[in-house]
């Protein structure tokens, strides 16, 4: 048996999976959890693919680290989206984050990553528990929760699914705007913002609609297990933040697989017809 995700024009990224271990729908989205043959578990919603248990750092690391080794200090540091936990769990492991609060639209995402996945228990079951005191959880939307926000946090993650459906008001403009407000200064905002191939048009368009709104605007991309890779990140920076470089002392503390803070430049290697249109 396998599963296969389907991109536009007949692209296809597939696991094969021993079985189905849940299917349901949420209010919001229907979700999946297949046990694959050869990288653990994996979550799909909506037919997207959004992590595999053996390999879902590669997605993680990179959304995460760059944009907080790059802020000079970030304490506060919000997280919009990612149920499972693991970009909570990679934003808990820099000291310098005193408070991080997620917020999760879908109840039912993070019930079911408690129950079938490992990826962020070890994160959000002392969070429930209340034994996390740097972290908290909120299940409501990111954009309603940003509204009328200021100057509240350093850094801002979103780890949302594709600019359609539940996700797409965390790609509008309103919405960017919201998130500026809601950062410090200097602060700095990431979102993970599709297949660099597959979704160009999306791509451009979050990246556009960013320019409009935050001091600077860096696209980033990294190859992604499970995705149609090279996968894109979308940064945007409020005052005085340099996301060219980071800073190596931090990094030093942080035991990474994926991204390699020596070498954070290459990530800006995106393809000459995309960089052309930037
Ligand atoms: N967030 C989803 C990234 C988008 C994946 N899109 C796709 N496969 N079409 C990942 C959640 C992991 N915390």
């Amino acid at each position: 048996m396998e599963f296969v995700e389907w991109y536009p024009r007949g692209y296809g990224v597939g696991f094969k999976v021993k079985e189905k271990l849940y299917e349901g729908k949420s209010r919001y989205q229907t979700i999946e959890v297949y046990e694959t043959l050869g990288f653990g578990r994996m979550l799909v919603l909506d037919g997207t693919i959004q992590l595999v248990e053996d390999g879902e750092e590669s997605y993680h690391e990179p959304l995460v680290h760059p944009p907080l080794l790059a802020h000079p200090g970030p304490r506060d540091v919000l997280v919009i989206g990612g149920g499972d936990g693991g970009t909570l769990r990679e934003v808990l492991r820099h000291p310098e984050v005193a408070r991080a609060v997620m917020v999760e639209l879908d109840e039912e995402v993070l019930r079911v990553s408690l129950e079938y996945l490992n990826v962020g228990k070890g994160v959000l079951e002392p969070v429930l528990a209340g034994k996390e005191p740097r972290a908290e959880l909120r299940v409501e939307s990111g954009s309603e929760y940003v509204k009328g926000m200021e100057a509240a946090f350093d850094a801002i993650v979103v780890d949302s699914t594709d600019p359609v459906g539940p996700a797409a008001v965390l790609f509008s403009e309103e919405f960017f705007k919201d998130a500026y407000r809601a950062l410090k200064d200097p602060g700095i905002y990431v979102t993970q913002a599709g297949s660099v191939y597959l979704f160009t048009e999306e791509f451009l368009t979050a990246y556009r609609r960013m320019e409009a709104v935050f001091d600077r605007v860096y696209a980033y991309s990294f190859p992604v297990i499970g995705y149609a890779s090279p996968w894109a990140f979308l940064v945007g920076t409020k005052g005085e933040v340099d996301f060219s470089r980071v800073d190596l002392e931090r990094a030093r503390g942080l035991e990474l697989k994926y991204y390699d803070p020596e070498r954070h430049e290459t990530l800006f290697q995106l393809p000459k017809y995309l960089r052309e249109q930037l």
